[in-house]
Order: structure tokens, then C-alpha cells, then sequence
């Protein structure tokens, strides 16, 4: 396979930071050094002034993903590409446990998907919805010869998604045991339920009761419950999605009491309020994601949970769902709930925009230091869902796939300039600092630009190993 050289960039990964030259060579960082002399057959990439980047992992991602009545409209293949133009080279995505099948069939349906589509690499959470001996069999058979070790259980969604506290008690001391991760998404499912109800039976449809029957307290208590469910358990436990300080007052003191709680929080929590919701028109759709947009208050919050560490993760939740009706094909997507925000699909695209979004208003702001941009979009989830150093970091022997980056440029975002099948971004009109110029998968060069180079089928599944975070 041909050797590139990327010449004289800035190598930053979550704890370095220097110019050098970085050798790629049969799918792996082959060598680092300082003016490296190579042979003619090297092709010599000039990086003076670029940012030399591990690849993004993105580890909450939902290509054709069946999300209550709708499926998300992302296929691997658009998904992956829009990935790739973000700069992000690995995604973990899930397989469903449906009714019919089983942990391990929901993992060979979602590959037999996948495979033939991705452009990135990838990976799957298994999300489990019931318990028995069967499942747990196959969850440890998952983690032993299928390279899966993390795995998601809901807490909201009753009748659809949702595992009781026992399921995921059960989940939580085995996957624990055995080293992997629970992925939990913290809502009193229940109550939020009630709420809903009684707001449509009061006559209040538009989007925006969607925020208000989903209020931070039951984010809060969730989270509290699954922490303690966790340290019953002696098992570590992951929180996706964490939205709120009352989500997050209770990671902290967990983790203060030496309890291993890790979570993420997402872009669009960190780059919107909830003051989006003060509307009633039906464009607010875009924003109906779960949880909900928090205050002003609780932003800022995450940020310092960002600076000291009590977040590791942002990751995108990329679910996109079309607003326009029939775009691309895709028919009852945000429109269902039209008439009843409770069918709104939850959900909205970020996985092109994470990197320069999060360089824009976390680096570019003063807020992130640029190695803790790289730890938290790349090193922690690789480490946290066992593909460290494989992913995540530029070091000999890692796989090549680097990001070269442009501090200096700028964009002005538009939907139809993106990758995603989605029809709209919440970043519509705004512009940004900084751009991905470069990307390469195991040293192949798959975005030049806005030149697309890469091809469905390139990614790989890459088996994982347990959680390195210890
Ligand atoms: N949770 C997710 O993680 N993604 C989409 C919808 C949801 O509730
Ligand atoms: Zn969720
Ligand atoms: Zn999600």
C-alpha cells in the first residue's frame, strides 16, 4: 500500500503538542520524527500551518435506526460520509433488540446493513430493551468472540424502549464484571409520560411541550437512580446525552465518592438554549431532540463539567430527521407530529459539525484547551468503549487516520453543502472558525476538500475491546 508523509504539522492528540512529520504506511502510523528524508515513492504532504489530528470517534451516532414509528434518514452510507467530512473517521452506532431477535442477530442484521455502506469505520452498542438468561448469555458471548462490549438500556419509553430497573441492574453487574461499558439514557420514562398526556389532554400540541413535559428533574433523578443502580452493581456505568445540572450534580458527587460514572454531553447542548422553545410555530421541530435544550444556567454547567473532567465525552447524537415532507424520499418525518409534538421524531443531525463546531466555541472561545478537544471528540471515547490506541490517538502503531485541520480558515454552514440526508442543521447561516481540510482512513486519503475520495464499503467493523479508563 502506498506510504504518505504529512510534512511539518502540528501534532496534537489529548496530551501532546509539536511539529513533526508523521509517516503512514500500510494502514498505520508508521513513524514520527523531524525532517524525515523518505524515498520518491512517498507521497510527501506539506501540513505547515495545519493541525495534524487523531480522527474523530464519534460513539453516539444513528444511521437507519428505527426511533419509535420513524427511521432515522441517514443510511451508513450518507451518515458516514457526512462522518468522514466532519472528521470523523470511526462512529458506534447501535443494533436494535427488537422483539423478534435476539442481542446476537441484532448485531449480524445491523452488520449485514452496515458493511457493504460505510465509508468510516464503525462499531455497535447493542441496545437491550429485556432481560433473561438468554440475553445475558449472549451479551457475554458478544463481549468475548463478537468484539461488543458496550451496551444502551433506556429509562424513558415505556412500552417502546424502556428496561425496567431490574433489567438494567441485572445488565450493569454482568457487562460490568466482564469489563464493558451500559450506555444509559436518563429520563423517569413514566412521569415524563404522564406529562405528556396531560399536556395534549390540555390542548397543547406544538413542539415546544415537548421541553416542557421533559423537564431536567427527571433527567436528574434518573441519573441518580442509575448511579446508584451502578454502585449496587460495583459496575461502571455511562450517562449519553447529559443535558442538564441536575443530571450532572449527581455524576459529580458519584464520582467525587469514587463511584466510575462517565458521560458526555452533545453540541447542541452546549450551542443552544431552551429559548428556542419560546414559540409556537412548528419550525421549532428542528430542535425537538431528547433531553430537550436546557437553560442558559445549566450550559454553563457543562462547560465546567467539560474543563474538570466530570464530562469525558461529546459526542453528536447525530438522529436526523428530514423537516421538509418527502425530501430525499423520506415521508412522516418531523411533520408527524404536526398536530401532536408527541410524534415528533426526537432527533436532530450534528455529526458533520462536531469538530469545527466544538473548535469554534470551545477552543476559539478560550474554553477547551485544543488537547482537551482532541481527548474529548477522539482519545476518551476510544479509551471508554475499548478501541484505544487503535482510535483515538497519533502514535506509531496506531491506525493512520488523521485529520488535518485549518486553524486559520473559516465556513458559513449550510445544509445543502452537508453530507447528511437530513434536510436542514441547527447551524444554518453561521460561521465558523476553523475547517477540516484533510481527512485520511488507514492512511487512504478520503476527503481532499470538498473533494470526496473515499467509497462505501472502506470502513471496517473493528471489534472492540473492555473499557480502558482505570
Ligand atoms: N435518545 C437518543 O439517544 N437518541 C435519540 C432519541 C433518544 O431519546
Ligand atoms: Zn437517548
Ligand atoms: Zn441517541
Amino acid at each position: 500500500m502506498a506510504s504518505t508523509l504529512i510534512r511539518n504539522g502540528r501534532v496534537i492528540t489529548a496530551t501532546d503538542d509539536y511539529v513533526a512529520d508523521v509517516l503512514m504506511q500500510d494502514g498505520v502510523i508508521h513513524a514520527i520524527g523531524k525532517s524525515m528524508v523518505v524515498g520518491e515513492s512517498v507521497q510527501v504532504i506539506d501540513a505547515s500551518g495545519l493541525y495534524v489530528l487523531p480522527g474523530g470517534v464519534d460513539t453516539h451516532v444513528h444511521m437507519e435506526n428505527i426511533v419509535g414509528p420513524s427511521i432515522t434518514c441517514d443510511t451508513f452510507a450518507s451518515g458516514t460520509k457526512a462522518a468522514a467530512f466532519g472528521g470523523t473517521t470511526t462512529v458506534v452506532d447501535f443494533a436494535l433488540q427488537t422483539d423478534t431477535d435476539s442481542p446476537l442477530a441484532a448485531i449480524a442484521r445491523t452488520q449485514r446493513s452496515a458493511d457493504a455502506q460505510v465509508a468510516v469505520d464503525y462499531s455497535v452498542h447493542v441496545i437491550i430493551r429485556k432481560v433473561d438468561k438468554q440475553v445475558l448469555a449472549e451479551v457475554r458471548h458478544a463481549m468475548r468472540h463478537e468484539g461488543v462490549t458496550s451496551f444502551k438500556m433506556f429509562m424513558a419509553y415505556p412500552g417502546v424502549m424502556m428496561a425496567d430497573d431490574a433489567a438494567i441492574f441485572q445488565m450493569l453487574r454482568q457487562v460490568g464484571a466482564d469489563g464493558g461499558m451500559v450506555a444509559v439514557h436518563a429520563e423517569n420514562g413514566t412521569v415524563i409520560d404522564l406529562l405528556i398526556k396531560e399536556a395534549l389532554e390540555a390542548g397543547h400540541t406544538s413542539p415546544r411541550y415537548h421541553a416542557m413535559t421533559r423537564p431536567a428533574i427527571l433527567e436528574g433523578e434518573a441519573t441518580h437512580r442509575g448511579i446508584r443502580l451502578a454502585e449496587l452493581a460495583e459496575a461502571q456505568i455511562y450517562f449519553v446525552h447529559v443535558s442538564s445540572n441536575q443530571a450532572l450534580k449527581h455524576i459529580v458527587a458519584a464520582r467525587a465518592e469514587g463511584i466510575p460514572v462517565f458521560a458526555e454531553t452533545c453540541p447542541h447542548y452546549l450551542l443552544f438554549d431552551d429559548s428556542v422553545y419560546n414559540s409556537d410555530e412548528f419550525e421549532i421541530a428542528k430542535y425537538v431532540m431528547t433531553p430537550p435544550l436546557r437553560t442558559p444556567e445549566d450550559q454553563k454547567h457543562l462547560w465546567r463539567a467539560l474543563r474538570y473532567d466530570d464530562l469525558q465525552v461529546i459526542a453528536t447524537d447525530h438522529c436526523p430527521f428530514c423537516m421538509k415532507e418527502g425530501h430525499k424520499g423520506f415521508f412522516q418525518q418531523k411533520i408527524r407530529g404536526q398536530h401532536d409534538f408527541s410524534q415528533i421524531p426526537n432527533g436532530a443531525p450534528g455529526i458533520e459539525t462536531r469538530l469545527v463546531s466544538l473548535f469554534d466555541i470551545g477552543v476559539m472561545q478560550g474554553k477547551l484547551s485544543l488537547n482537551r478537544f482532541v481527548q474529548l471528540t477522539s482519545t476518551t471515547p476510544a479509551k471508554l468503549f475499548g478501541l484505544f490506541p487503535k482510535k483515538g490517538t497519533i502514535a506509531v502503531g496506531s491506525d493512520a487516520d488523521v485529520v488535518l485541520f485549518d486553524p486559520a480558515a473559516s465556513q458559513t454552514i449550510h445544509a445543502k453543502h452537508l453530507h447528511s440526508n437530513c434536510d436542514y442543521t441547527l447551524l444554518e447561516g453561521r460561521t465558523l472558525r476553523g475547517r477540516v481540510k484533510k481527512v485520511f482512513l488507514r492512511g487512504q486519503l478520503i476527503v481532499d476538500g470538498e473533494q470526496w475520495l473515499g467509497r462505501e464499503g472502506m470502513g471496517r467493523f473493528v471489534p472492540r475491546g473492555t473499557v480502558q479508563a482505570f
